[in-house]
């Protein structure tokens, strides 16, 4: 495929961000700078962001669906409607306060790979179908790439439909209240239904533009796994309980949560991450004594071994504290999945692309999750990363150059036209 043919529109791509980037009611805090963004799943702005991108969709004469769970996608047909389509896509959800890139970059990045190569006049023998997944970020209702869980089976529809948001409604009402009816079940995926997947995502962390590349070929997604974790002691009278007597839930957690960072640091790996994102204090007055405290925990490592070291050394601590401190603990698992390899014909695409155009490029572990961890249960899948500043993200000043992200789009179109031969 003659890389010169192909022409990504950078710029067309840009403002395609930015409009999506104001589907947010996130006021804009200057602190960082940046476009501030917050886009939870199935709210108003979702809901509105998804409709706009639906009239994309259809503007590139892709026909689109979406299932039970509000996956949507669009396909570009090709010549041989009998073929596994190749697939690529992402997410647009974003957590509270984060940027306008993480997620975007692969859906309205995807759908500009797809033109570029429509451009071009390419037609391609299998068909292209560009994914936006429902609820990659665990905002709402605790759990990571809902979406793509369901696809690939291992997240079962009862317990889909029973998880809680923070107002107690269940995923059932809200999806139904937002128009995405039927049985869970009808978004389980076949193995095989796509022959290849790759997905195009800003790096998350520092090392491309630490080491001046243009391109991160991923060669595996680290292995997270998360809990709910709650200590609960004796509440009271903030002036009146004297400290012998007092079972403080709020304390007892501060040396958990210390404990946490502890036993990240002594695995000695620096691939090893935990951190305690949540902390919610009950009744959480000034002159109360707190009898109790609710968190959410994330550790994750390229090797589940050790992530699951560290996750038997956590709860070993919550326990002794229960002895040391008079309180209970308790730490529920939401998830704790495997990492996945990408496939080694995805990689060479990509680094055969990144080569044509003269780009540089490197291979790399992906230490975020993506919900290509899960479509990598149905088939070979691969990503493709592009530096973003100061490896921020999941905070309003996250950023990408338009040059950087046109960079991934062409490597994205070209490797999509190999794969889909
Ligand atoms: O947390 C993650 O790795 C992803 O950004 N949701
Ligand atoms: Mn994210
Ligand atoms: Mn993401």
């Amino acid at each position: 495929m003659a890389s010169e043919a192909i022409a990504v529109d950078g710029r067309r791509l840009q403002a395609e961000l930015e409009q999506l980037a104001a589907f947010t009611r996130c006021e804009q805090t200057e602190r960082n700078g940046g476009t501030a963004v917050t886009r939870v799943v199935f709210t108003e702005d979702d809901m509105a962001a998804r409709a706009w991108m639906k009239t994309l969709f259809a503007d590139a004469s892709l026909q689109v669906r979406e299932d039970a769970v509000g996956n949507t996608f669009a396909r570009w047909q090709g010549t041989d409607p009998s073929l596994a389509a190749v697939g690529t896509g992402s997410h647009t959800d974003a957590i509270p306060h984060a940027g306008m890139y993480d997620g975007t970059l692969g859906v309205l990045g995807g759908l500009e790979a797809i033109r570029s190569l429509q451009r071009a006049s390419v037609r391609l023998r299998r068909s292209v179908e560009l994914v936006l997944f429902t609820a990659e970020e665990p905002t709402r209702f605790g759990i990571g790439c809902l979406g793509s869980r369901l696809m690939a089976g291992t997240l079962t529809p009862e317990r889909a439909d029973g998880l809680l948001d923070a107002e107690e409604q269940t995923l059932a009402e809200v999806r139904e209240a937002a128009g995405f009816v039927g049985d869970l079940t009808s978004v389980r995926l076949p193995q095989g239904v796509y022959s290849s997947w790759v997905e195009l995502h800003i790096e998350q962390g520092p090392l491309l533009e630490r080491e001046s590349l243009d391109i991160g070929v991923v060669s595996a997604i680290a292995a997270p796994a998360s809990y709910r974790v709650r200590v609960d002691g004796f509440g009271g009278h903030a002036g009146a309980l004297l400290m012998p007597d007092r079972r403080d839930a709020l304390c007892a957690a501060a040396e958990w949560i210390l404990a946490v960072e502890a036993a990240a640091l002594h695995t000695g790996a620096v691939d090893t991450v935990a951190t305690v994102g949540t902390v919610q204090v009950h009744p959480g007055a000034v002159n109360s004594v707190p009898s109790g405290v609710e968190m959410q925990l994330d550790v994750r490592d390229i090797d589940p071994e050790r992530r699951d070291m560290v996750v038997a050394a956590v709860r070993l601590a919550g326990e002794d504290l229960q002895e040391k401190r008079g309180v209970a603990f308790t730490m529920v698992e939401v998830n704790a999945d495997p990492p996945a390899t990408c496939d080694e014909t995805i990689i060479e695409a990509v680094e055969g692309a990144s080569k044509r155009n003269g780009f540089s490029f490197r291979r790399m572990v992906s230490r975020a999750y993506h919900d290509s961890l899960f479509m990598a249960r149905l088939g070979p899948v691969g990503m493709i990363f592009v530096p973003c500043r100061g490896g921020v993200s999941h905070r309003p000043d996250e950023f990408a150059t338009v040059e950087a992200m046109t960079n991934g789009v062409q490597v994205l179109a070209e490797t999509l036209a190999e794969l889909a031969g």
